[in-house]
């Protein structure tokens, strides 16, 4: 079975929900960026206080900041039996970095899913969870901007990924159950 995985979608996709549900599956970690960013920004440490100006935006935290992080979680020693990167690469520049970290440790990428969702649910799962959690980036006008950002940026992700055939679409519309169960099987197939 599938181990070195990526999650890739627009923002209230389901990246973070599928992730955990699936990693407990297959028994790898998952590695989400924007958790580790908001624990960074809830422990206010030097890290945080940098990514918090992006996040609160609704922009991309800098490359050079993300993809020093990621480096750093992918050499700790819970990651040698595959991983589940959640929300990381979201540029070409980090794709590029991935690539190069995984080839330094002889390892490939074994697959990518892809969520999909319309735009309106999109905004309208992110504006529930606003009321639920509070998170600063959730605001009407954010969640545009994040959306846009996404499109601008990680359509070329998901472009350099299809071209070497490790894109598996699933349909992020449903109960949580079904989209579990989609994506268990497109890692199959
Ligand atoms: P993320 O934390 O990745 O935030 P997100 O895109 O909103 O996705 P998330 O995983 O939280 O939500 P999900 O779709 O699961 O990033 C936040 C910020 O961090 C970014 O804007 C950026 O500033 C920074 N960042 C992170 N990674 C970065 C990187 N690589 N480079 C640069 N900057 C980076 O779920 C959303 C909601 O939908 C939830 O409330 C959930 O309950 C609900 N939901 C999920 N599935 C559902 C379903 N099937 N039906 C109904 N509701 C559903």
């Amino acid at each position: 079975m599938t181990k070195r995985l990526l999650i890739v979608g627009p923002p209230g996709s389901g990246k973070g929900t599928q992730a955990a549900r699936i990693t407990e599956g297959l028994g790898v970690v998952a590695i989400s960026t924007g958790d580790i960013f908001r624990a960074n920004v809830k422990e206010m440490t030097p890290l945080g206080i940098e990514a918090k100006k992006y996040m609160d935006r609704g922009d991309y935290v800098p490359d050079s900041v993300t993809n020093s992080m990621v480096e750093d979680r992918l050499a700790q020693d819970d990651v040698k039996d595959g991983f589940l990167l959640d929300g990381y690469p979201r540029t070409v520049a980090q794709v590029e970095f991935l690539d190069g970290v995984l080839k330094a440790k002889g390892q490939d990428l074994d697959a990518v899913i892809l969520l999909t969702a319309d735009e309106d649910e999109l905004v309208k799962r992110l504006l529930k969870r606003a009321e639920i959690e509070g998170r600063d980036d959730d605001t009407e006008d954010v969640i545009r901007h994040r959306l846009s950002v996404y499109k601008e940026q990680t359509a070329d992700v998901v472009a350099a990924y299809r071209d070497r055939g490790l894109v598996r679409e699933v349909d992020g519309l449903g109960e949580l159950d079904e989209v579990t169960a989609r994506i268990m099987d497109a890692l199959k197939a």
